[in-house]
């Protein structure tokens, strides 16, 4: 094993009252909550192109995060030792899971043909690092948005060229993703969508985008991938209109295009609240359509409207995550990928594993808190309560559609006025900081 992180040896959990900050306060992978233990619920993923590739540069300055793994060598050579500090980093922090682009893990060759070769050859090395450590692949993906060619977009571009070329990528990494034994595959927008409609012809390219998909799907039945494939909604960044906008946009799409039953959604904390949304309304709206697959587990800066992809520390917010994700009965294939980058100044390698381990315990303290008041039942009860005129009489019969509007008019002229009821929004807000206050030591 290598030895890229000295200052750091295995992550144990030492409960809420350690000061150790390179110790989980919260997650402890072994303990049972209900019938399942923490890592199986959460199945905790680490982003390898945050973690292992991001350089901190950003639009106003240049790299600041200077990794051991990346002095010396050819690209190629870089790629392999990053690999091996992140299998090592893995086994560190104790995940069971990662994700990666094609083009993370390999770089991209002078033709199609030698990053194919390039990207094999890592993908060989990961399995072989998979086996010695038993860490698994949540999903793979291809970045389809970084090379120049993709300017205009990848399908839905308007060249048929780009478009094959990004097929050919997703060919590839889906004979990857399965090779590697990934539980599913991810399509991102990247930069599906446009700038101005002075030069798009939006029909076509949703036509575009559609026929991909279905191409997509297709050639994972024809190699037998058994992975679940994902979309991740985005509003926006790096193009002004994505198309993959919101969970409804997406759903909607899917539907219209038939591939509802190829395709779920992988939800990402701040993309929803880019689109204007809490993460838990976008959670749950994939999830009341059965399309809730996986998560983007991070968070957003709400004074500053771009994607900062950092690290949840939110507990709140990740109490009303696990809330959705315990009520659908867990995310199985799906999972919790951290795909959060630590903060431009956060120059130390050790850095990342007090990101990772801030993350893990928020999630995992938020499925303790989640769990037990599931078990009570009361926001479920104040639920099934405010619903209960459905359950029978006028309420039943709209719900089993034979109701008409005639038969609506005549039930208010025998019953007059609805009495107001309220949605005690207060009283709800209180018993849920109750269980967080209670729960959290
Ligand atoms: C971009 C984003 C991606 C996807 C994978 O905002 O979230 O990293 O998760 O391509
Ligand atoms: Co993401």
């Amino acid at each position: 094993m290598s030895d890229y992180f000295p200052k750091v040896s295995k992550i144990k959990y030492e409960g809420p009252d350690s000061k150790n900050p390179l110790s989980f306060k919260h997650y402890n992978a072994s303990e049972k909550v209900g019938d399942k233990t923490m890592a199986e619920h959460l199945r905790v993923a680490v982003a390898y192109w945050h973690t292992f590739c991001g350089t901190g540069g950003d639009p106003f300055g240049d790299q600041t995060m200077f990794r051991p793994w990346d002095e010396g060598g050819s690209d190629m050579e870089k790629a392999e030792k990053r690999l091996q500090a992140a299998f090592e980093f893995f086994t560190k922090l104790g995940v069971e899971y990662y994700c990666f682009h094609d083009r993370d893990i390999a770089p991209e060759g002078k033709d199609l043909a030698e990053s194919n070769a390039r990207l094999e050859k890592m993908c060989n090395m990961a399995l072989q690092l998979q086996r010695d450590t038993g860490v698994k692949l949540l999903w793979g993906t291809a970045n389809l948005f970084s090379n120049p060619r993709y300017m205009c977009g990848a399908s839905t571009n308007p060249d048929p060229h780009v478009f094959a070329y990004a097929a050919s990528q997703v060919k590839k990494m889906l004979e990857m993703t399965k090779m590697l034994g990934g539980v599913n595959y991810v399509f991102w927008g990247g930069r599906e969508g446009y700038e101005t409609l002075l030069n798009t012809d939006i029909e076509r390219e949703l036509d575009h985008l559609a026929k991909f998909l279905q191409m997509a799907a297709d050639y994972k039945k024809e190699i037998g991938f058994e992975g679940q494939l994902l979309i991740e909604p985005k509003p926006k960044e790096p193009t002004k209109h994505q198309y993959d906008f919101d969970a409804a946009t997406v759903i909607g799409f899917l539907k219209a295009n038939g591939l509802d039953k190829d395709f779920k959604l992988n939800i990402e904390a701040n993309h929803s609240t880019l689109a204007g949304h809490a993460f838990q309304h976008e959670l749950a709206t994939a999830s009341a359509n059965g399309m809730l697959g996986s998560i983007d587990a991070n968070r957003g800066d709400l004074l500053l409207g771009w994607d900062t992809d950092q690290f949840s520390t939110d507990i709140y917010d990740a109490v009303a995550a696990m809330t959705v994700v315990l009520d659908q009965g867990g995310l199985a294939p799906g999972g919790l990928n951290f795909d959060a980058k630590v903060r431009r100044s956060s120059t130390d390698v050790e850095d990342l594993f007090h990101a990772h381990i801030g993350g893990m315990d928020t999630f995992a303290l938020a499925l303790k808190i989640a769990w037990k008041m599931k078990q009570d039942g009361i926001l479920a009860k104040n639920i099934a309560d405010r619903y209960a005129g459905y359950n029978s009489g006028i309420g039943a019969k709209i719900e089993s559609g034979s109701a008409t509007l005639k038969d609506m008019e005549e039930f208010v002229l025998a019953n007059g006025e609805p009495k107001l009821v309220s949605g005690r929004q207060e009283m709800l807000e209180n018993l849920v900081n109750q269980y967080i206050l209670d729960l959290s030591r």
